[in-house]
């Protein structure tokens, strides 16, 4: 199979932002745009990323066996290098543009892919911020929350602490029932404001590396089925990792990249440059 001409045209097509999105996004730090994907392009890529799940995934565990990161998504990581399918998206200028064009850089530059796929009766994604993982440089960071169908409220959609990217304490917890709680009182007294909303079909989120997020169980008996893909600046440079998840990280998403210079391993490409 291959993907359709129509496909391929859509995704070389531009999602123009407005001046106001981008500066929603800089004050905020997360943003929803609809139809992002139009509706062929949508169930094109949810056949095959579905598939691509169902033939990586090898955990046989019951949820309730699963701790509360378990119990929260399967989680497989860059399809893109399974399936060139998936890479048709993973590579797409279309949402590399945008990437690039709401972290105002010069180009955008794959970390990794990921799918992940609450099932039904799965739980929470506790309050994190992603880049507690990440061993890089600076905060041009940024990820693409790709559902693959609509997200009603009771199937956990991803919720946002919008504008919390200021807040320090909080950043160094990894992703578990301890951030769920610590993060929560945090956010209880301060003015930043959680949106918890629905995506349509097509409309996809993006949030940066230090904006804390999570997402609520999903309480029906459907898959919530999402992509993601995680963008860097394109002359992000690797730093020293300052916990064992950051040299975790490094061996596996950046393998061979030096602290203080640009990563540029085989499992980064570019995949937008401003011309
Ligand atoms: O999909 C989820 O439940 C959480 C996603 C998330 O935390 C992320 O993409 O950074």
């Amino acid at each position: 199979m291959s993907v359709p001409q129509t496909i391929l045209d859509f995704l070389a097509q531009p999602y123009v932002l407005t001046e106001e999105q981008i500066a929603f996004y800089q004050r905020n730090r997360y943003i929803k745009l609809k139809q992002a994907l139009n509706p062929e392009t949508l169930h094109f890529f949810s056949m095959e990323i579905s598939a691509q799940v169902a033939a990586m995934d090898k955990d046989t565990r019951d949820l309730k066996e699963r701790d509360t990161y378990g119990k929260a998504f399967l989680q497989l990581f860059n399809l893109w290098r399974e399936s060139d399918i998936v890479k048709a998206l993973i590579f797409s200028e279309r949402l590399a543009q945008i990437a690039a064009s709401l972290m105002q850089t010069d180009g955008a530059r794959l970390y990794h892919d990921q799918a992940l796929f609450k099932e039904g009766g799965g739980g929470i994604t506790p309050w994190h911020a992603d880049q507690y993982y990440w061993p890089l440089e600076t905060d041009k960071t940024i990820t693409a929350w790709i559902p693959l169908q609509e997200v009603p409220l009771e199937m956990g959609p991803l919720e946002f602490s919008a504008g919390s990217h200021v807040i320090v304490d909080g950043r160094e917890l990894a992703i578990g029932d301890e951030s769920e709680q610590r993060i929560e009182k945090k956010l209880r007294v301060t003015d930043f404001k959680r949106v918890i909303e629905p995506f349509d079909a097509g409309e996809i989120s993006f949030h940066s590396g230090w904006v804390f997020h999570r997402a609520g169980a999903n309480q029906t008996d459907q898959m919530r089925k999402v992509m993601t893909i995680i963008y860097m600046d394109s002359k992000m440079k690797l730093k020293e990792p300052e916990n064992e998840n950051q040299v975790n990280d490094w061996n596996t998403w950046c393998p061979g990249a030096v602290p203080g210079e640009i990563i540029n391993s085989p499992i980064n490409p570019l995949l937008y440059e401003s011309k």
